[in-house]
């Protein structure tokens, strides 16, 4: 598929297919496991804001480079004190908004992994709506051994992947699981052997692509909603205003504002 591709990034690559309507944005720091430092995280969150700006991207992937690691988390060698330390010397923790953005953006994220998905690394897979993974990949989470914890999305968004005692089982013991063991815990959607996982995560995307836009952006902003409490709400009932403002009656009302006069609702039926 012919690509375009954003050529001034040094820590991730970001590629969208013209005319296919797949973004996919990869983490390109394999001689780390593609571990993310605050540069990288900054990366990601410009290259998923245009994929969400972007009319005509319908599905965004996000995977690593090579086929060892998805991502390995927090880059330790960077880690300060407060969080990760950047260039400019200010340490950050800014994968969190990451989580958030990745959550919120309104078309479906699909997690390509192969290799280890660890620490961090791991959370951003869990956030992503589907996971795609190979057969070599190796999921887990080893904050409590290198002394740090997600105790946000990473801990209890885990817990209704996988429920409360497998979610104890792997922050406590920060085990590691192959790609079955994920698969029967329900923290991936499938397995495919490893020259097959960018083919048929190929498959997925278009797959969604035929469906309805609008289906899909509702239904990840309901199935949000039932665990981000009020912001969750505002997010499903951005739906609804969007929805809204599409139809005649809402228009109406900006009509009659623009042409100061009073509104005439009376034509649209309550309907049962
Ligand atoms: C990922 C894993 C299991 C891979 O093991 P292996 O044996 O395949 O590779 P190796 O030799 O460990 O790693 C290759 C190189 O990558 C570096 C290593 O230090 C090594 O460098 P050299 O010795 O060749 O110079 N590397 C790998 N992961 C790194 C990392 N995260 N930071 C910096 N350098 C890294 C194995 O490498 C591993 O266990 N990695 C550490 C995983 C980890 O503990 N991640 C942090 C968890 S905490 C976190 O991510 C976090 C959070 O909990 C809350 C908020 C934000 C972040």
């Amino acid at each position: 598929i012919p690509v375009v591709a954003r050529e001034d990034l040094t820590d991730v690559i970001y590629e969208k297919s013209i005319g296919e309507g797949i973004a996919k944005i990869t983490i390109n720091r394999p001689e780390r496991r593609n571990a993310f430092r605050p540069r990288t995280v900054q990366e990601l969150s410009w290259c998923f804001s245009d994929a969400r700006e972007d009319p005509d991207v319908g599905v965004v992937v996000l995977t690593g480079a090579g086929s060892l690691a998805f991502c390995s988390g927090g880059d330790q060698s960077v880690r300060g004190q407060g969080g990760y330390v950047g260039a400019d010397g200010i340490a950050r923790l800014n994968v969190l908004d990451l989580q958030i953005q990745i959550r919120r953006l309104p078309k479906p994220v699909v997690a390509m992994v192969a290799g280890y998905a660890v620490g961090g690394g791991h959370i951003l897979h869990m956030v992503c709506d589907l996971t795609i993974a190979a057969d070599n990949a190796v999921f887990g989470q080893t904050g409590p051994k290198v002394g740090s914890f997600d105790a946000g999305y990473g801990s209890t968004h885990m817990a209704r992947l996988v429920g409360q005692k497998k979610a104890r089982e792997m922050w406590f013991l920060a085990r590691l699981y192959d790609a079955q063991e994920a698969h029967r815990m329900g923290l991936v959607n499938t397995v495919v052997p490893l020259d097959k996982l960018e083919e048929e995560t190929l498959v997925w995307c278009r797959e969604m692509l035929r469906n309805s836009p609008t289906a899909l952006r509702v239904l990840k902003a309901a199935l949000n909603a039932a665990e981000d409490g009020q912001a969750g709400i505002q997010e499903l009932g951005g739906n609804a205003t969007l929805l809204f403002y599409q139809s005649e009656e809402g228009n109406e009302g900006r009509q009659a504002y623009m042409e100061k006069r009073p509104p005439n609702f009376s034509k649209f039926k309550r309907l049962p």
